[in-house]
């Protein structure tokens, strides 16, 4: 399959995460599309092509207007301030407070951000617009009539929710390119999010809607990131009553339980007769992963490609998390390959 891959996401090298009460250098880190992109070469995956651009319209089919105009401009109003760290939110809009947008910056980031950690940066907007457009060419070859294509998108994009960013997402890379896909002929299209936290920003966009379907595998809200937003009993509303699909885990879940869980996830897929798959590829599921809780082994990730292609379905694969950062491209590869050779 081809790999779609920018250099643009290097613009996207923050210094500082909130991480442990601390300012940490980013577990989301350039390093990991590099190993990616290394091992997609190391094993001859298929031909690594550049994206092409998009514009904003496919990214406004799915995202806020006034988010996308604040996440264009937040560094630089940021900057405007005098602040000497980089752009972190640190007062929200939590119960029984106004849910107005505030006109300053510092104001703005708590309006527009699901959590604390993730900094934006001089070059965040760039690395992101570049990502949507990775996940959008990656479609195109759907659409055109190939069997599968990699998008190796960063920065990530399965927590950035209609009007939210956050979880080290801007853009939803996945939704983009499902709606994408959507516009373009797919009469159903199915998302699974086989990273370890929930796709929070994919279910969002897609919670009303009968014609995307969400199936999620993930660490249990209660006791994971994003903390607010996973549960089992979350499966959609109105139309889109039935539609996601919530499969929280436990603590040290391993591939026998995660993989039961995927089989009842893709049991569902074919039921919705879906037209195609994006596939929302965290490997932080992994064992060795620094700030994940699942023990899958590498051999592992083969194994559960393989159980994607089993489907017969068209299916795109944008990557998300996995911040083991050597493991994760033989961890991301394993999966495309095993995708390749059932
Ligand atoms: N102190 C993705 O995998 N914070 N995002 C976790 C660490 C956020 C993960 C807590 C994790 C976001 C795309
Ligand atoms: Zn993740």
């Amino acid at each position: 399959m081809i790999t779609v891959f920018s250099d643009a996401h290097r613009l996207r090298n923050a210094r500082t995460e909130l991480h442990a009460g601390l300012l940490v250098t980013p577990h989301e880190c350039p390093e990991r599309a590099s190993f990616v992109l290394d091992r997609v070469r190391a094993v001859g995956l298929g031909e690594v092509i550049a994206p092409a651009s998009y514009g904003l319209e496919p990214v406004l089919r799915v995202h806020d207007a006034g988010f996308v105009d604040f996440l264009s401009t937040a560094a630089e109003e940021w900057a405007a301030t005098g602040s000497r760290g980089e752009a972190i939110p640190d007062c929200w809009p939590a119960r029984r407070m106004t849910q107005r947008r505030p006109t300053s910056i510092a104001g703005k980031l708590g309006y527009y951000a699901m959590a604390g950690e993730t900094s934006i940066t001089p070059g965040t907007w760039q690395a992101a617009r570049a990502a949507a457009d990775v996940a959008l060419t990656a479609a195109d070859r759907l659409v055109r009539g190939d069997r599968a294509a990699f998008g190796l998108c960063r920065p990530p994009g399965h927590h950035a929710a209609r009007d939210l960013y956050g979880g080290y997402c801007f853009l939803n890379n996945a939704a983009i390119a499902a709606q994408y896909l959507r516009d373009h002929g797919c009469q159903r299209v199915a998302v699974l999010d086989v990273d370890f936290h929930h796709g929070n920003g994919t279910q969002d966009i897609f919670y009303e809607r009968a014609d995307v379907l969400f199936v999620s595998l993930h660490g249990d809200p209660a006791d994971a990131f994003p903390y607010f937003s996973g549960y089992a009993d979350e499966a959609g509303t109105g139309a889109g009553t039935g539609f996601t699909l919530n499969l929280p885990l436990p603590r040290a879940t391993a591939f026998d339980r995660w993989s039961e869980a995927l089989a009842s996830g893709l049991t569902r897929i074919r039921e919705f007769r879906a037209d195609a798959i994006v596939v929302s590829l965290g490997v932080d599921t992994f064992a060795g992963d620094p700030i994940s809780f699942f023990r899958l082994q590498s051999a592992d990730f083969a194994s559960y490609g393989r159980m994607i292609a089993a489907c017969g379905l068209p299916t795109m694969f944008v990557l998300e998390g996995g911040y083991a950062v050597a493991e994760v491209g033989v961890n991301v590869v394993n999966v495309l390959t095993g995708f390749e050779q059932p």
